[in-house]
């Protein structure tokens, strides 16, 4: 399906904004073509600029998961934004989104909100490093908490444990305090501990990965996260902007029941506005300014508008909905299997709940080295040949796709349809 309007609007946009995007993986840049400009979106269908209709499995990289223009959602911003879109000043409904985030995360005793995820993890390891009075972070390659300088940082060369910068413009010094270790690796954690235990403020992972694909935890992974933190005195953050009420409406850590000190939540608990909240313990939090000597703050942390399309979503966060997710993730899964094995392609396909990736590498992913060994050319084609035929799979081969509950059997079905014919292509292209 070819769309000249946004082939048209990409090349205008290109003059204005770096790539043509607000978002760099929104480009389209790991495979090719131009992107789609989307129009409209309703329930689990977005319309591109000339009209052509996509099934979406983006769902604006996670926050939709009630699908599109979901009428209570849009009544509720509507109905909010009519009152005043922004007073800088404290609403009841900020009190009742926090209430309602702390009945959904035990964990969460006391929670900021922010405008971002990538505002939430900075916050939340600069009060860790405030509570503990250290300087040191660690995180995993492939794990992407936003885009603070410190955490833009990738394994040193050899030896080297301290992280170097991972983009331009991240100076030498702000990547010295980060420390980068391979997830599913207990033993070298262990010995990172052991190493700089009594330096180390933090500890920030995502308790499933999304960002370098969907790669889940081995069984004891994250347990052992939380054991080194509390024996060497340090702060565990899960970063569940992504996994947050997408796995449960209690995030991975209610599906698991695990216990992080610290918790950063986005996307969905937003409901799609710009909305992102980091917590945790009460100690921990009340170093926060005005109580406590760690400084956070924002224009539009705890926006009316968005306040209200946060309560709207998590009061429809229920059973059913992640029944159905369930249901949905388990048929897309074993049609994409099933697509791999017909077409002879190697390849495997990670899930958790309404979370998927078709990796093209043998399976099973449990790091980032194994990650990306995979075939990103033939990634490249399987979504080309996707889009052709209607399906807005990820645009690349490390991220993960979203299911909605707008999303239903037969659009599964017809998903899976296309990834035969596509799956096909791949495997007769070079
Ligand atoms: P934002 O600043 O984009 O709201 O959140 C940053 C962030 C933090 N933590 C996790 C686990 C995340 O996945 C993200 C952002 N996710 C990406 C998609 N992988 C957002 C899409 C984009 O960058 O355009």
């Amino acid at each position: 399906m070819s769309d000249s309007r946004s082939a048209e609007l990409f090349e205008r946009a290109k003059v204005s904004i770096p790539g043509g995007v607000n978002s760099p993986v929104r480009a389209f840049r790991a495979v090719g073509g131009s992107p789609v400009f989307i129009a409209s979106a309703a329930g689990a269908t977005l319309t591109c600029a000339d009209g052509t209709r996509y099934t979406d499995y983006i769902g604006s990289w996670g926050p939709m998961i009630l699908g599109h223009a979901h009428p209570a959602v849009v009544a509720a911003i509507t109905e909010a934004a009519a009152k005043g879109t922004s007073f800088g000043a404290p609403t009841e409904g900020e009190v009742l989104l926090a209430e309602k985030v702390k009945s959904l995360y035990p964990s969460i005793e006391m929670l900021r909100c922010t405008s971002s995820g990538t505002e939430a993890t900075m916050a939340a390891i600069r009060v860790a490093r405030g509570f503990t009075g250290r300087s040191t972070v660690v995180k995993f390659e492939g794990c992407y908490h936003g885009h603070a300088d410190f955490l833009l940082v990738k394994a040193g060369s050899g030896a080297a444990t301290f992280g170097v910068p991972d983009s331009a413009g991240v100076p030498e010094g702000s990547a010295r305090n980060t420390m980068t270790a391979a997830f599913n690796d207990v033993p070298g954690l262990e010995a990172l501990f052991a190493a700089h235990g009594s330096d180390i403020a933090a500890v920030i992972v995502e308790p499933v990965v999304g960002n370098m694909g969907c790669v889940p935890p081995d069984a004891g992974f994250l347990e052992a996260i939380l054991a080194l933190c509390t024996k060497h005195g340090a702060v565990s953050i899960f970063d569940e902007v992504m996994t947050g009420c997408r796995l449960s409406s209690g995030g991975y850590q209610g599906r698991v029941g695990l216990t992080p000190d610290m918790t950063c939540l986005g996307k969905i608990v937003g409901g799609g506005m710009p909305l992102a909240v980091y917590g945790g313990k009460r100690a921990i939090m009340e170093q926060v300014a005005p109580v406590g000597p760690v400084y956070q703050a924002g224009t539009l942390s705890g926006n009316p508008v968005a306040v209200a399309a946060a309560l709207t979503t998590l009061a429809r966060l229920d059973a059913a909905l992640y029944t159905h997710l369930e249901a949905l993730g388990a048929q897309l899964e074993g049609g994409l299997n099933s697509a791999l094995a017909e077409a002879g392609v190697e390849g495997c396909v990670q899930r958790v709940g309404s979370m998927i990736t078709l990796f093209f590498t043998k399976g099973p992913v449990r790091h980032w080295g194994h990650a990306s060994s995979s075939n990103t050319k033939q990634f490249a084609v399987f979504h080309q040949q996707m889009l052709s035929r209607g399906e807005y799979w990820p645009p690349s081969q490390y991220e993960a796709a979203f299911l909605s509950g707008a999303h239903t059997e037969a659009l599964v079905a017809q998903t899976v349809k296309h990834a035969h014919e596509a799956l096909r292509v791949v495997a007769t292209s070079s």
